[in-house]
């Protein structure tokens, strides 16, 4: 994969904070809480699940910097969305993913070539290597934009 293709994944982690709290840090209280349907997340519960899944990336950058092709944890998204700090505000979740992100464009910044082949797996997408963890969060982040946006859309704000 050539270099440009990492700076962009990097570039998107970079810029993420920034995006994200543009979109959600004018929402009211109740717009944090609009659904599109009961089986979607409110854009409260996406800030609340990003800060977990990117704690979670944490873990799938780091291990296979140093450890030989760990299997990374895998954990139950919805039932984690259903317990009491997902109704919380925003501020402690908007803090973990700035912090993460400045830590992860730092690290992925630092990787030699070899580095970014290191293998890893994971339980249910199988053999990846570190850039793959690279491109599936700077989607992750992209996708929960949309997401958030298309809340937004239907919600008018
Ligand atoms: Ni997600």
């Amino acid at each position: 994969m050539p270099a440009a293709e990492r700076a962009r994944y990097i570039q998107t982690l970079r810029e993420f904070p920034d995006r994200l709290e543009a979109v959600v840090l004018p929402l009211s209280d109740a717009q944090l809480d609009q659904r599109v349907a009961e089986s979607e997340w409110s854009p409260r519960q996406i800030v609340h699940h990003l800060a977990d899944s990117h704690m979670s990336a944490n873990f799938r950058f780091r291990l296979p910097l140093d450890e030989d092709n760990p299997v990374v944890p895998t954990y139950d998204q919805e039932a984690w969305s259903r317990h009491a700090d997902y109704a919380m505000p925003l501020g402690p979740s908007l803090l973990i993913i700035r912090g993460l992100h400045q830590r992860f464009v730092a690290l992925l910044e630092s990787l030699t070539e070899e580095q970014w082949r290191h293998p890893v797996r994971h339980p249910e997408h199988g053999q990846l290597d570190v850039e793959d963890i690279a491109r599936r969060y700077a989607g992750h982040c992209d996708n929960h934009i949309q997401q958030m946006n298309a809340v937004g859309a239907k919600f008018g704000w």
